[in-house]
């Protein structure tokens, strides 16, 4: 594991202020420059996670958990309550937030496409003005992260335990566990590795809540004497919803019971079809690991066996089991969020560093049975935002306006005083956190392109007002959904053609159609980006 020390900095900036300060009194104009010149560009520090739900952030207010650290962002800054991605999927979510595009903009419109580094984005322009730039921990894009003086990333999803990194392009296995390995490669760039007279761009991006959901073993008891209580639309039927019921990502159905849940018994008996998979990430622990994560395991398994669980009781053991793992592993993002937060204050940087934290999307815990995230139902289309700057943030801020993951590019530009490029489709949130702008957008626009795959949701696209949500399922389906979410926040009526809300209907598709004109969308785009799709898995098109 690297090591870091905390020995006294003193920042550049500050050392402007102490110069300025002496000498303040004699040359007004020159200090003047010094402090304008210092004080503009302030350092960027963008935490992201991977399928953390606003549901599991305390700041959010739904009592499943306490992130204190998570949360101080929000007291002393802002927590956004509208905060969208572009597509509920991991690559193509961090592709957007680099490129400030849509995903048929960027082209990295599922996982499986390449991601074209030659593009821009906004790490290369940073770069390019003056910012010592840094790339750490899970990104999922695949070749040499460019626009970055350093990157130390994970190869693919990454592993729990000793994980693998690649360190500007040179692969390497760190002992320990993932969360704690990122946070340490993090501060040990911002105390060891950056050019401290520069302005600095931190990207650190964590693998946890990620699935399988492995805690460290400080956490492994915690929370476990809660017993939670799956959300009111948990046994959904999926009545008028097809594209709903033909997902594999329920809870109950699709979680496995030793790849998910753990339930790695030593004799064998409990055969699921990903348990080989699971003992290949077992196997990566130490032995010490390995006793203590049996320590805590195995009793649970025992009682598991005894208990033959059936129907809905072994659903609500299921979604426990899955809770108690999914809280754990962010717990230790938590603390790694205090220690870079209290590493600025510590170092003088806190007034003049904007504090980002994200996830690449939102997910499912239990909502419609569900885990996993990719629908543009609510709680995996909604992301965790909060973002202090204390300069211009005033603590307590609540932003009720529609933002998106496109926003993060132009809204970083502008603090730095870069040009904003006209193809840059997200808008810059500095006016709304300040307080000087309060309408952004009346709309927001989706697309969603991994299908056929893995938990089987169908390829769709849409748009989202303030109240009502119009979403177009297709390829081996035609399936139009529109929903009322001030009736109906969980989203389980679907309206289309319901004759009530036939002039809304009209509304929400013109609405789409100026969205996709907007954006620059078609269903030409569509039909290229599943032809490519295809072609890359070797399906044969349907007719
Ligand atoms: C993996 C997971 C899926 C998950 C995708 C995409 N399976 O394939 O459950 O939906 O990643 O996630 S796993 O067996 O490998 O854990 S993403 O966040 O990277 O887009
Ligand atoms: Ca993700």
């Amino acid at each position: 594991m690297s090591k870091f020390t905390l020995k006294h900095n003193i920042p550049a900036y500050l050392l402007g202020f102490c110069l300025l300060a002496f000498v303040g009194c004699k040359n007004d104009k020159a200090s003047k420059t010094v402090e304008t010149e210092v004080a503009k560009q302030p350092n960027i520090v963008f935490i992201m996670s991977d399928d953390h739900a606003y549901q599991a952030i305390s700041a959010y207010g739904h009592g499943l958990n306490n992130t204190p650290n998570i949360d101080r962002i929000a007291n002393e800054g802002a927590i956004f309550n509208k905060g969208f991605v572009n597509n509920s999927i991991c690559a193509p979510s961090r592709a957007a937030i680099l490129t400030g595009k849509h995903s048929f903009k960027n082209g990295k419109v599922d996982n499986l496409q390449p991601f074209n580094w030659d593009q821009d984005n906004f790490a290369k322009s940073l770069q390019k003005n003056g910012y010592q730039t840094a790339l750490v921990g899970k990104i999922h894009l695949d070749g040499l992260p460019q626009g970055f003086d350093y990157s130390n990333v994970l190869p693919g999803q990454g592993q729990y335990y000793s994980p693998d990194f690649i360190e500007n392009g040179v692969k390497k296995t760190y002992p320990g566990y993932i969360t704690h390995v990122t946070t340490d490669i993090a501060l040990d760039w911002l105390q060891n590795k950056r050019e401290k007279d520069k302005p600095f761009l931190l990207m650190y991006h964590q693998k946890a809540p990620h699935r399988t959901w492995m805690p460290e073993e400080k956490y492994f008891t915690l929370l476990d004497s809660v017993n939670f209580v799956p959300p009111a639309n948990f046994f959904d039927d999926y009545e008028d919803r097809p594209a709903a019921a033909s997902q594999e990502m329920s809870i109950f159905k699709d979680m496995d019971l030793v790849y998910d849940l753990k339930m790695l018994d030593k004799n064998g008996d409990i055969k699921t079809k990903y348990r080989g998979m699971f003992q290949k990430k077992y196997d990566r622990m130490t032995d010490e690991q390995k006793a203590a994560w049996d320590a805590y395991y195995d009793p649970i398994i025992a009682d598991f066996k005894s208990q033959n669980l059936e129907g809905k009781e072994l659903a609500v053991w299921k979604f426990n089991r899955y809770m108690h793992d999914y809280l754990r592993v962010i717990q230790s993002v938590d603390d790694g969020v205090g220690q870079v937060l209290d590493y600025l204050k510590e170092n003088g940087l806190e007034e003049n560093t904007i504090v980002v934290y994200t996830s690449d999307q939102g997910f499912y815990l239990g909502e419609h049975g569900w885990f996993d995230k990719r629908f543009m139902y609510e709680e995996s289309f909604r992301t965790p935002i909060l973002m202090k700057y204390p300069k211009e943030i005033k603590p307590g801020t609540v932003i009720d306006e529609l933002v998106q993951n496109i926003d993060f590019a132009p809204t970083f530009l502008d603090y730095a005083g870069i040009a904003i490029d006209e193809s840059i489709q997200g808008e810059s949130l500095r006016g709304l956190v300040n307080g000087e702008v309060t309408e952004l957008r009346d709309a927001l626009y989706y697309t969603f392109y991994e299908f056929p795959a893995e938990h089987k949701v169908k390829r769709h696209y849409g748009v989202r007002t303030d109240r009502y949500k119009l979403i177009h399922f297709y390829y081996d389906v035609n399936i139009w959904e529109l929903y009322d979410l001030e009736k109906d926040p969980q989203e389980m009526h679907n309206l289309y053609d319901n004759p009530e809300y036939a002039s809304v209907q009209k509304d929400m598709h013109e609405q789409l159609e100026r969205m996709r004109q907007k954006y620059g969308d078609s269903d030409a785009l569509n039909e290229e980006n599943l032809n490519r799709y295809l072609n890359k898995k070797n399906i044969k098109k349907k007719h």
